[in-house]
């Protein structure tokens, strides 16, 4: 069985789930959480490095937490989490996939209200015990009332897609060699780019007589299952994901791979043109009677009912229809398009690797151009850079554009937006970069009208270029925070400057929806890695398939642009 760096991670952050909710020391909390990020970020598969001797001298990793990778990879199990485990009731623990529900709070639960699971909690909400328990206001316990009325499954974790993925493309792989498949497509909301899955939609196509459900025994990722027929199997992977597996015919695999993408709502919109036109369409194929038109070929099943071919990410019944019946779908972004990152750490600050080291990985991704831009020096981030340090850091990229050829590094840094609004480096410092990342890091909950002003008013500095992650929130972790949109995009428009679409797994902000408003508005994007280690360029892909849902064009990514276009844009945004 082969373990994933994602597995190991997974198991470093469930301890400092339960280390939190027993209220163990905040540095041994933090360490865990660290490593469980630094493996997430690692370019290469830590079970397929073969020598445990190198993971002490990964950044955040000690000998003891070595020691733990190693006995993962070896055992597949962790004694120090399984003890954990038997510590604290699981029913508590799933009470962190609940809205607003972090470890301090739910420690709170259980050890004030004596509270083990969801059935507690929503009898102590209804007595109104809550109430007098600190840190759960009234709107929080409005929220929390709502989801546990709904059926758990309604609320169960919704898995990011990056996460997803580390099981997703191994899984089709495997069955793309099986004998007889002839092609394999992870279909759903996988394929439409969701952020989340809930679960994971396979789709094989195969000949009548090839056992595919059969091979799939032989999986070693595979789980438990939970149905198989012939065509059909479900069941769930390792990591916790559930999936749904089918095979079709070769000749209905277009037809299938429509219906089975979704949405729901673009599938019903869909066939209700069949309908009107006579025609009858389903995952077998595009039927007049009992005549099959189309089946193989998705493109073809469109075009029949006189609509341009609709990329996955834009099927959510969001206006698709009306821009492909007129041929005015957008050309979408690709991540062949990115010719630079514009958001990239270093170990200057909190990043794991040598500006070196990420410039090389820079043009392994693909790139010409990156901006480093390193944590001003503030309260939050360790090591952050002060002006003495920033100029020095500027030194180092200039040496080294001396002997780069084909590739270019621009100066950065990012810069906390204080609570008031003001920059956390001055003017004058800020000066001589080419690329200045702004961005929020602390008081999250500020009323709407005092983080507005606050994000306004950081806009209004002479040196700003990108306004990066704009709200803030983090997937399954943390609620965007309350903003005026609208004003921050007008203000962003008649600035100029950028907003980011930022790849990172748990951050993908902006989402799809405020994407989508600001290409509407001309507001065009930065799409950023954000990367702290050099595996994480792949967060790119991230960034484009947020802003792809946005139905952002090339045109409308600032990092498209050629260096030399993109030069007079950067300074066109200094005021
Ligand atoms: P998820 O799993 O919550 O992230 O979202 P999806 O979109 O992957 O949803 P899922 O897994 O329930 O179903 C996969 C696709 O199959 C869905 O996008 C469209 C199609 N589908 C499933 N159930 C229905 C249904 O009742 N009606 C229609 N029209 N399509 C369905
Ligand atoms: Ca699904
Ligand atoms: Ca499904």
């Amino acid at each position: 069985m082969s373990i994933h760096n994602a597995d190991i991670a997974a198991a470093f952050d469930e301890i400092a789930d339960l280390l939190s909710i027993q209220g163990a020391n905040a540095f041994r909390i933090r360490a865990y959480r660290r490593a469980a990020q630094t493996v997430r970020g690692l370019p290469h598969q830590l079970a397929e490095a073969g020598d445990s001797s190198a993971y002490a001298e990964l950044p955040g990793i000690g000998t003891d937490l070595a020691g733990k990778i190693a006995e993962i990879i070896a055992t597949g199990q962790l004694a120090a989490l399984r003890k954990l485990r038997s510590e604290v009731p699981p029913g508590l623990r799933e009470l962190l996939a609940l809205p607003g529900l972090g470890p301090a709070r739910v420690r709170a639960l259980g050890t004030v209200l004596k509270i083990k699971n969801r059935t507690d909690l929503r009898r102590a909400l209804a007595a109104g015990r809550l109430a007098s328990l600190r840190g759960f206001g009234s709107s929080l316990r409005a929220k929390l009332e709502s989801v546990l009325t709904r059926a758990p499954e309604a609320t169960a974790r919704r898995m990011p897609i990056a996460e997803a993925a580390e099981y997703a493309e191994p899984f089709r792989r495997f069955l793309a060699a099986l004998p007889g498949v002839e092609r394999v497509e992870i279909v759903g909301s996988y394929r439409r780019g969701r952020e989340t899955v809930g679960d994971l939609d396979l789709l094989v196509a195969a000949s009548a007589g090839v056992d595919v459900i059969g091979g799939l025994g032989a999986y070693a990722d595979l789980d438990t299952r939970t149905a198989s027929g012939r065509t059909k199997a479900s069941g769930v992977l390792r990591n916790g994901l559930q999936f749904d597996l089918r095979v079709v015919r070769p000749e209905s695999f277009g037809a299938a791979l429509q219906y089975f993408t979704g949405s729901k709502e673009h599938g019903i919109r869909l066939r209700q043109r069949a309908h009107a036109r006579g025609l009858k369409l389903s995952e077998y194929g595009l039927f007049h009677g009992s005549r099959r038109l189309f089946g193989r070929n998705e493109a073809q099943i469109y075009s029949a009912l006189g609509l341009a071919w609709i990329a996955p990410e834009l099927r959510e019944d969001r206006g698709e229809f009306e821009a492909a019946e007129h041929d005015m779908l957008p050309r979408l972004v690709e991540r062949a398009d990115l010719r630079g990152d514009l958001h990239v750490h270093t170990r200057a600050t909190d990043g794991s690797a040598s500006l070196e080291e990420m410039v090389a990985a820079a043009r392994a991704a693909g790139l010409s151009y990156v901006a480093i831009t390193d944590h001003s020096k503030y309260l939050g981030i360790v090591r952050g850079l002060d002006a003495q340090r920033l100029a020095r850091h500027c030194d180092a990229i200039d040496g080294l554009n001396e002997q780069l050829h084909g590739f270019t590094v621009l100066k950065g840094a990012e810069v906390d937006i204080l609570e008031d609004g003001r920059l956390a480096m001055s003017d004058a410092a800020l000066a001589p970069l080419d690329v200045i990342v702004v961005a929020i890091h602390s008081h999250f909950d500020l009323p709407e009208a005092k983080q507005t002003r606050r994000v306004l008013r950081a806009l209004e500095r002479p040196h700003v270029t990108i306004l990066a992650h704009p709200t803030g929130r983090l997937l399954g972790q943390r609620e965007s925070y309350a903003l005026d949109f609208e004003r921050v995009l007008a203000a962003v428009h008649e600035r100029p400057c950028y907003l980011e679409v930022n790849g990172q797994p748990l951050r993908l902000d902006l989402d799809d929806v405020h994407v989508k408003a600001a290409v509407e508005r001309g507001v065009p994007l930065a799409l950023d890695s954000d990367a702290h280690a050099i595996g994480q360029f792949a967060n790119l892909d991230g960034a484009v398939r947020q802003a792809r849902r946005g139905w952002a064009r090339k045109q409308d990514v600032l990092n498209t642009r050629s260096l030399a276009q993109l030069r007079p844009l950067l300074r066109a945004t200094r005021g």
